[in-house]
């Protein structure tokens, strides 16, 4: 078994704590649940570097803190709309100074869904809006997800001459099966909260105004139980489905390295940012 997969313990929280390790990623923590919220509403909560960074770290302090539940959520309308498109092109501009994309994988988003599949408690998703991209990537590889009724799901990469990265392309056939999984990764379709329940892809869908309130029922639910069933429970589902992660987010990453390096590609995200995406 992977030492990463066993994590200290810690007895659940009691008093509300509040934090900001970033602008962009507000932190609460109470009755056991550390709630992470991405917060660059105006941009779909779209990832950048220093969210990346602090989403990284908020997890890595989560593996020793006392909370027994993580919960991941956006605030405004998005969920996540994946990697920012914007610095990602000013990156990879002449001069922008950026390491490969498979490079930048490994040191960002590779990270993460080894962190939440690493942490020895549960990791929910609450999906409060559109997720695209590797932000829908990140919610796929949690444990459990609950989306709001209106929220809509989207992988978007190939509409920008990518393969499905921060695990999607493992997480995705393994929820939905592989010919939807491959479909939804191929076409980039947007789909309903209700269309990705049906799937497997969510694990309920809840009306929008009462998603923080159902999803903290659910979160109490598990703070009940037994931690440690939780951590062996969670440890042994990831030995039996996805005992090669670490392996598997490597070769993607080298898939997208591929990818990356393709004239659709740049056309694709040059497009998006002149607002000439279908
Ligand atoms: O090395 C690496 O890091 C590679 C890794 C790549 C991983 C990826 O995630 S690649 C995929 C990146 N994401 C996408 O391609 C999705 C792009 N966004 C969209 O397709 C749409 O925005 C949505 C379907 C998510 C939502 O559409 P809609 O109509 O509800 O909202 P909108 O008007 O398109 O977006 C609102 C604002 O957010 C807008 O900004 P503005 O014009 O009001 O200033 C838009 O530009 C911004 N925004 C949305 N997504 C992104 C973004 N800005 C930067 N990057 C984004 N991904």
């Amino acid at each position: 078994m992977d030492d990463a997969f066993r994590g200290p313990r810690g007895r659940a929280g009691g008093r509300a704590k509040h934090g900001r390790m970033s602008d962009l990623l507000n932190q609460t923590e109470s009755g056991g649940v550390m709630r992470l919220a991405f917060d660059r509403p105006e941009k779909l909560n779209a990832f950048n570097d220093e969210m990346t960074q602090a989403l990284l770290a908020a997890l890595e302090a989560a593996a020793t803190s006392q909370a027994r539940v993580i919960v991941l959520t956006g605030n405004g309308r998005g969920f996540s709309a994946g990697q920012d498109l914007a610095e990602f092109a000013a990156a990879r501009a002449p001069g922008g100074g950026t390491r490969s994309v498979a490079a930048r994988l490994r040191a960002g988003y590779n990270r993460i869904v080894l962190r939440i599949r690493e942490l020895d408690r549960p990791v929910i998703a609450q999906m409060n809006g559109v997720a695209a991209g590797v932000g829908l990537a990140l919610a796929l590889a949690c444990d459990f997800r609950i989306a709001a009724d209106d929220a809509t799901l989207t992988l978007g990469f190939s509409k920008i001459g990518l393969i499905p990265d921060g695990g999607a392309s493992l997480f995705l056939p393994l929820l939905a099966g592989f010919g939807r999984g491959l479909e939804l990764a191929m076409t980039s379709e947007r789909i309903s909260a209700a269309e990705a329940y049906r799937l497997g892809l969510v694990n309920r869908v809840v009306a929008a105004a009462d998603l923080g309130r159902e999803t903290d029922a659910f979160a109490a639910r598990l703070v009940a139980m037994p931690r440690s069933a939780l951590a062996l429970t969670k440890r042994a589902f990831n030995a039996a489905i996805v005992p090669q992660l670490a392996a598997w987010l490597d070769a993607e990453a080298d898939l997208q390295e591929l990818a990356s390096h393709s004239e659709e590609h740049r056309d694709g995200v040059r497009a998006f940012l002149e607002k000439r995406a279908g």
